[in-house]
């Protein structure tokens, strides 16, 4: 491994959808957070963009049980002097209450960086799930993530409410497998999300298509930039420096892999893909 990989750098990651403890991407995801810890390798930023989990309820204590390990890691690794933020995703709700130290857990739909070599530059973050949603979705998410439905959640039995979330994801996914994404369309709305939020940078995930477009600004004009994460089907790592050079990373029992981004849509489209 070429310890500069992740040494100062940004480091992004999401949908692994790890399902539980004994799940290989958790344990890769375990030695990441190990490498990350070690001084030569050190990143600026760590983020979490959502969808860690297949399933994730922030108050379940078997949950908080099962992935203590990933919480001590993480808070140490925000101990060492890097910054670790934890977006949720779509399949995640109250993770805040994981309560884990250090860690700083987004609760807003979109967040933001700041990169600074010649100049200060703010990315915006978000997990994708808003992106190009239908109108019904939104009132689905709001509803979903309500204080009044968690509250409601925690008083179910923690074995029934995790059995529920399963079938839940697994049938959304169900649905969702023969949907292709219409990319031209995704794009564009990806475009007006960084209109609305005033960044010429935008990163998400969720789609699980590798992204990494330049898209034009429908007011100004300006050229803006769109990445986005694929899924952990191939364990991966979106890093880049405060020069915005973009790399891939991939992450393999043997060790890690970089390649510097490369455009997607001008190679070949991929098929439907599942959305997490
Ligand atoms: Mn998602």
């Amino acid at each position: 491994m070429v310890p500069t990989e992740f040494f100062n750098k940004h480091v992004v990651i999401s949908d692994l959808h790890i399902k539980n403890a004994t799940d290989q991407r958790y344990r890769l995801l375990l030695r990441l957070i190990d490498d990350l810890c070690s001084p030569k390798n050190r990143p600026k930023t760590l983020i979490l963009l959502g969808d860690v989990f297949d399933f994730c309820f922030g108050y379940s204590k078997s949950f908080r049980k099962e992935f203590s390990h990933l919480g001590e890691k993480l808070s140490a690794l925000a101990l060492s002097g890097v910054r670790v933020f934890f977006l949720e995703g779509n399949h995640e709700f109250a993770l805040k209450n994981l309560g884990w130290p250090e860690i700083d857990f987004v609760t807003q739909d979109v967040f933001f960086i700041e990169t600074s070599a010649k100049q200060v530059q703010k990315i915006g973050l978000c997990h994708g799930d808003l992106i190009n949603a239908p109108w019904h979705y939104y009132i689905f998410r709001r509803f979903i993530k309500s204080t009044t439905v968690i509250w409601a959640a925690r008083l179910l039995p923690d074995k029934i409410f995790n059995a529920l979330c399963n079938r839940l994801a697994d049938s959304s996914r169900a649905m969702e497998k023969y949907r292709s994404i219409n990319h031209q369309k995704l794009l564009s709305e990806a475009a007006k999300w960084l209109e609305r939020e005033e960044v010429l940078l935008g990163i998400m995930g969720h789609f699980h298509v590798p992204y990494a477009e330049t898209v034009t600004l429908g007011r100004s004009g300006k050229d803006g930039q769109i990445f986005c994460l694929p899924s952990w089907t191939l364990p991966n790592a979106l890093v880049f420096d405060d020069e915005h050079n973009f790399y891939r990373v991939y992450i393999t029992e043997e060790g890690y892999n970089s390649e510097p981004v490369s455009k997607y849509l001008s190679e070949e489209k991929p098929r439907s893909t599942p959305i997490g």
